[in-house]
């Protein structure tokens, strides 16, 4: 069968880059290797999703309300925003996740458009079989993306020069990504490597 593939940049924005209330180190270097995979998927008129952290100022994600984060991506605030730099286009889907007052919605898989549809439907409606996934930050919301893929039976490619992560303990990442691939996700480097 044919393989459709789509690009999947999860939560680039504002709060997980330098500066940011939840800063990842470098987490603004993914910006130009994902506007060559944007740039390349435009060419190739395939979908592409972004996936947005959008919280409530109340949310027990939140340490004053008994997580583990600082407040972050609030909705409606500059931190929310998707970073500037990032290509997008006009073509692009955003999904939001991250709304309710009581779960943590790393997946970019419980995220919605506009109108309420969920990224899962979204991407059969296109009828795409493989996933794209880069962004922020590797051991969060890029791994629970990867892995609820693979559960729903998405071929998932992650797009290794195009993500960053949080390493709360050292080594998180690296651990983040050799789960991704024990669980069958393939991983390109650069967007040369990235047969479509
Ligand atoms: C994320 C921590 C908290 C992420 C979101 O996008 O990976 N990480 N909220
Ligand atoms: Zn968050």
């Amino acid at each position: 069968m044919e393989k459709k593939a789509a690009l999947v940049v999860v939560d680039v924005q504002n709060d997980f880059c330098p500066g940011g209330a939840l800063a990842v180190a470098d987490g603004d270097q993914v910006v130009a290797p994902l506007n060559r995979y944007l740039e390349r998927f435009t060419n190739a008129a395939l979908p592409i999703f972004a996936t947005r952290d959008w919280h409530p100022e109340k949310t027990s994600h939140f340490k004053a309300y008994g997580g583990i984060w600082p407040v972050h991506c609030v909705q409606g605030t500059f931190g929310a925003e998707i970073h500037r730099g990032l290509k997008l286009g006009s073509g692009a889907v955003i999904v939001s996740k991250g709304m309710a007052a009581d779960a943590d919605s790393y997946s970019g898989f419980d995220a919605v458009d506009s109108a309420g549809v969920g990224l899962a439907d979204g991407l059969r409606v296109e009828g795409v079989t493989r996933i794209c996934v880069g962004g922020l930050a590797t051991d969060y919301c890029v791994k629970q993306t990867v892995l609820d893929g693979r559960k729903l039976g998405f071929d998932v490619v992650l797009l290794k020069d195009a993500i960053r992560g949080v390493d709360l303990a050292p080594g998180d990442s690296a651990r983040a990504v050799q789960e991704m691939l024990d669980a069958g996700a393939r991983v390109v480097d650069s967007v040369t490597e990235l047969a479509l």
